[in-house]
């Protein structure tokens, strides 16, 4: 197995862009508007982190750990005070040690990952991505075509598989279940490593749809039992606050191992991710910060809050 760059940090960085400029222009423009740093100044600092969706009570235990330093700083520059910011996060979020290629490598074959999510999250773009990231690393991939909703679902996926080089496995009847048990038998007999099951969107207040993800693990579990080894909860980093409902619903009923943010690039509000990592619940696995296979990138607090506030002068 050949591993890959966990995370390319220039695209990381850029796909980042409209959350990290939108930050720091706000503080920026509270910093240079006063002749003094004083409570009026920590007002604004908080004002302008909850804009950007970090949550109330992430951005209040912040700034109740910054306030000192901050009123105190000789250096009034904002780069000094988005040192701060920074180094008050960091010690704040936890450190998450998921790392799939690890995972796939101390597990049984096949590896089966379950993609799931609300409409349109990104779930078959994020299992595109996910199969050229694997079978680049020379890992035999097969992905699964289990949204038999749409008939598009499955062209899309093609699509994404022929660029990844990897076998498709078509619906073949409009049962997700017979698509993901078919996908798991073709990858024990071809002696897959990975197989990654697409499955349709579906709004977490729908029982009926939720029920069938849960008869979708059962049908893998009966061939592999501990599999899958991964269920990925894929969610639009747009959503706002409705990621939390999202998360906390779809794991009521799947048992999710994992968190996909996807469309970060699209958003000025990739502060969710934040208030997502500080709930301690479940791990940001990946985020998506762009429509390309590479713009899929393993996810690591450090580097995220670096990225986001890595400060006006840094070049790429
Ligand atoms: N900019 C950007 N676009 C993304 C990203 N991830 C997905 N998209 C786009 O979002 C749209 C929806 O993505 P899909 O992968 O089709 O979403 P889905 O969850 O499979 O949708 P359904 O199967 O209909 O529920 C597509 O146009 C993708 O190209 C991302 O990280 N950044
Ligand atoms: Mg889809």
């Amino acid at each position: 197995m050949k591993l890959i760059p966990r995370i390319d940090f220039s695209k990381l960085k850029n796909g980042l862009a409209k959350t990290r400029n939108n930050i720091l222009n706000k503080i920026s423009e509270t910093i240079t508007r006063k002749a003094n740093v004083d409570e009026s100044t920590i007002e604004a600092l908080e004002e302008t982190l909850i804009s950007c969706d970090m949550g109330l009570d992430l951005t209040e235990k912040l700034i109740s750990n910054a306030r000192k330093r901050i009123l105190t700083q000789p250096d009034r520059s904002v780069l000094a005070i988005i040192e701060i910011i920074k180094s008050e996060l960091t010690s704040l979020l936890p450190f998450s040690d998921y790392n799939l290629s690890d995972r796939i490598l101390n597990s049984k074959k096949p590896y089966v990952i379950l993609v799931v999510g609300i409409n349109g999250s990104g779930k078959t773009t994020t299992v595109g991505k996910l199969a050229s990231r694997l079978q680049s690393e020379g890992l035999k991939v097969i992905i699964g075509s289990a949204d038999t909703f749409r008939a598009a679902a499955n062209d899309q996926l093609k699509i994404w598989a022929e660029r990844a080089k990897v076998q498709l496995i078509e619906a073949t009847s409009n049962d997700p279940a017979s698509v993901a048990y078919d996908s798991i038998r073709i990858a024990l007999e071809e002696k897959a490593d990975v197989v990654l099951i697409d499955t349709a969107g579906r709004l977490h207040n729908n029982k009926n749809l939720m029920n069938e993800l849960s008869k979708i693990k059962k049908v893998i579990a009966s061939l592999i039992p501990d599999a899958p080894h991964d269920s990925l909860l894929v969610i639009d980093g747009n959503s706002g606050q409705n990621a939390i409902t999202q998360a906390n619903e779809f794991n009521s009923f799947v048992d999710l191992t994992g968190l996909i943010l996807t469309k970060l690039d699209g958003t000025a509000k990739g502060g969710i991710v934040f208030q997502i990592c500080e709930m301690k619940r479940l791990p940001v696995c990946f985020i998506g910060v762009g429509e390309a296979s590479e713009d899929l990138q393993e996810f690591s607090v450090f580097d995220y809050i670096d990225a986001i506030f890595a400060g006006p002068t840094v070049q790429n």
